[in-house]
C-alpha cells in the first residue's frame, strides 16, 4: 500500500473564526493527505473582529525548522498561505530550497488583499517579494486583487475573460505551471480560471450560494494542492473546491451564521471524503 503524502503547510493558527491552519488542516485530511502545520503567527481570533490578540512567529520559525531538517523529514507537498512579513518569505524560501526533491510540489497561495485593495501588512516590498515567491512554485492561486497586484494592472470590478486569460499567462511566465484564479464575479456566479501550461484554459462556474466569507481562500487552496497530491487533474479539484465551498457557504447561510464566523464546512467534509472514495 502507498504511504500517505505529507505536505508541510505555512499559515497562520488564528483560534476562532474559521480561517487558515484551522480551515487548512481538517480539508487536507479529508483529501487523504497529512498536513504538517507551520504556524507564522498565533492569533486568538481572525482579523475581522473588532479585537484580537497576535503573537508573531518570525522569530520562533527558525528553531522550528531547523529541527525538521534535523529530523530528515520529508515532505511531498509544501503549501504556503498567510505569511505577515517579508522576513518570513526569506524563511519560506530557505525552507523550499532545504526540502524540495525532485518530486515535490510547492502551492503558493499570495494572500495580500482582495477587492481590491491590499491587507494592512502588505506593502509595495511585500509584493515585490511574493512576486519572487511565484517563481519557485508551480501553482498559484491568486484571487483577482492579488493578480492585478502581482502583475501590475490596475484592479478593476470587471475584466473581459481574455483580459483574465491574458493575465493568467502573465503569472505563467513569472514561475508557476498553473495558475487558478478566484473571485470573479460574472452575475450572480462566481467563476475560477484555471489556466496551466501549454494546455487549453478552463473556467469554473458556479452560481453563488451567500454572501463572501472569510476562510473560503483557504479552504479552496488547501482542497486543490491535496488533490494535486492525490494525484487529481487540476480542474477536478478546483470544480471540488468550488462545489464544497458553495455547499458550505448555503450552509452557513441556511443557519444565519453570523460572516465573521467564517464557512461551516465541518459538516461538509463527507463531500470531500466521498470524493476521494469514488476514485
Ligand atoms: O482567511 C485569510 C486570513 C488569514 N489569516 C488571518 C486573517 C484572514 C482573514 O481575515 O484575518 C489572521
Amino acid at each position: 500500500m502507498r504511504e500517505t503524502k505529507k505536505m508541510a503547510v505555512f499559515h497562520d493558527l488564528s483560534g476562532y473564526g474559521r480561517c487558515s491552519l484551522a480551515v487548512a488542516l481538517p480539508v487536507i485530511a479529508a483529501m487523504g493527505v497529512q498536513g504538517c502545520p507551520i504556524p507564522t503567527a498565533v492569533l486568538s481570533n481572525h482579523l475581522g473582529f473588532p479585537e484580537w490578540y497576535m503573537k508573531d512567529l518570525t522569530q520562533e520559525l527558525p528553531s522550528y525548522i531547523q529541527t525538521w531538517k534535523n529530523l530528515h523529514l520529508e515532505f511531498d507537498g509544501i503549501l504556503i498561505g498567510y505569511l505577515g512579513n517579508v522576513a518570513q518569505m526569506d524563511l519560506v524560501r530557505d525552507f523550499v530550497h532545504s526540502f524540495r526533491r525532485e518530486k515535490t510540489k510547492v502551492y503558493l497561495d499570495p494572500v495580500m488583499g482582495d477587492h481590491g485593495r491590499l491587507y494592512s501588512s502588505c506593502n509595495e516590498a511585500f509584493c515585490e517579494e511574493m512576486r519572487e515567491l511565484l517563481s519557485l512554485s508551480d501553482t498559484i492561486f491568486p484571487n483577482l486583487t492579488e493578480a492585478c497586484f502581482l502583475t501590475r494592472t490596475p484592479y478593476r470590478e470587471k475584466f473581459s475573460r481574455k483580459e483574465l486569460v491574458q493575465m493568467a499567462e502573465e503569472l505563467l511566465k513569472m514561475g508557476p505551471s498553473c495558475v487558478v484564479m478566484s473571485g470573479i464575479e460574472e452575475g450572480n456566479f462566481l467563476c475560477n480560471l484555471v489556466c496551466e501550461r501549454n494546455s487549453t484554459v478552463h473556467w469554473v462556474k458556479k452560481k453563488k450560494s451567500g454572501q463572501n466569507r472569510p476562510g473560503t481562500g483557504d479552504l479552496f487552496s488547501a482542497i486543490i494542492a491535496a488533490g494535486n497530491l492525490m494525484n487529481q487533474e487540476n480542474l477536478s479539484s478546483v470544480s471540488l473546491a468550488a462545489e464544497f465551498i458553495r455547499r458550505a457557504v448555503k450552509r452557513s447561510q441556511e443557519q444565519n451564521t453570523a460572516l465573521v464566523e467564517g464557512v461551516c464546512f465541518e459538516k461538509e467534509l463527507s463531500f470531500l471524503t466521498r470524493s476521494l472514495l469514488a476514485k
